[in-house]
């Protein structure tokens, strides 16, 4: 009987033991150091692998997943991004490794062509999204918490961001459009966190027919805002811009993380030689 009583004893205290024993859960998903003005401007901390997607799977046209190695801090969040217009998910490899190395796991996808136009790209998004959290590898099972993910893309992929938002599972916590274009320029039904990076220069999706009527009719969005760097063009996705990172980064921390280190990157927007507009809807 002693024996019985110790053994329910351990079945039942086992589990408390594992909810309180690892101090980085119990802290939410904060994921990595605090930031700073020079952290954010560079790579994060984590060391980053990759896996390979096939072109096979059903929905999108294969792609890429890049994720941190860590295992010792919880898993991370998702990110699903999308390319533009004649792109392949090979010219995004720099935004995507400095993503990943602040701490999410990144599915770029290739789209089943290169041709597809923003509202395909959107639905493509989405199917990355089952897939991540769905049939992923192991090892990014592994790591990725599948209920935190967010949408993002670059160009006609920023404008399948906006229509992945619009029509997003609850798992999808944030989108971040990078030079979005679209011919649609009204996104009220979009409920989450949205950030779109415009490029001041971008003479293929100009920032005043594009980015900033879409930031504009973010209606519906709980927060939103409009970052533009300065003298860039529209094939700054396919660099490894600073600020781009920083915006990039930092909305997916606040959102997909609800790492409120990063309220002070956000809130009061920042203000600097290489932004030339933000707009934002700080909260309270
Ligand atoms: O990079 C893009 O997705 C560009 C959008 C574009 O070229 O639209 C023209 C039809
Ligand atoms: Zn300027």
């Amino acid at each position: 009987m002693a024996i019985r009583l110790g053994a329910i004893a351990a079945a039942l205290t086992l589990p408390l033991a594992g909810l309180v024993a690892s101090p980085a859960q119990a802290e939410g998903y904060e994921r990595g150091p605090a930031p700073s003005e020079s952290s954010l401007l560079g790579s994060g901390s984590f060391s980053v692998s990759t896996d390979s997607v096939s072109s096979f799977v059903s929905g999108f046209g294969g792609g890429t997943i890049y994720y941190p190695n860590s295992t010792s801090e919880g898993t991370f969040g998702g990110v699903v991004f999308s390319p533009g217009f004649t792109a392949r998910a090979s010219q995004y490899i720099p935004l995507a490794r400095r993503v990943a190395s602040h701490g999410f796991v990144v599915l770029v996808i290739d789209t089943n062509t290169v041709y597809d136009y923003p509202n395909t790209r959107g639905r493509q998004i989405l199917a990355g999204v089952e897939y991540l959290t769905e049939d992923a590898p192991s090892a990014v099972a592994a790591r990725l918490d599948e209920s935190r993910i967010a949408v993002a893309g670059h160009s006609m992929g920023g404008g399948g961001t906006l229509y992945a938002a619009d029509n997003a599972p609850g798992i999808v916590k944030a989108a971040v459009a990078l030079q979005p274009w679209h011919t649609d320029k009204t996104w009220p039904g979009v409920r989450i966190p949205t950030m779109i990076i415009g490029a001041e220069n971008d003479t293929i999706a100009g920032v005043s027919s594009h980015s900033i009527p879409f930031y504009n009719s973010l209606s519906g969005a709980p927060e939103k805002a409009y970052g533009e760097i300065n003298n860039a063009g529209h094939l700054i996705a396919n660099s490894d811009d600073d600020w781009q990172g920083r915006l990039f980064v930092s909305w997916l921390k606040r959102y997909v993380d609800e790492d409120t280190r990063y309220d002070p990157y956000l809130c009061p927007g920042p203000s600097s030689y290489y932004l030339s507009d933000y707009r934002d809807t700080c909260p309270a």
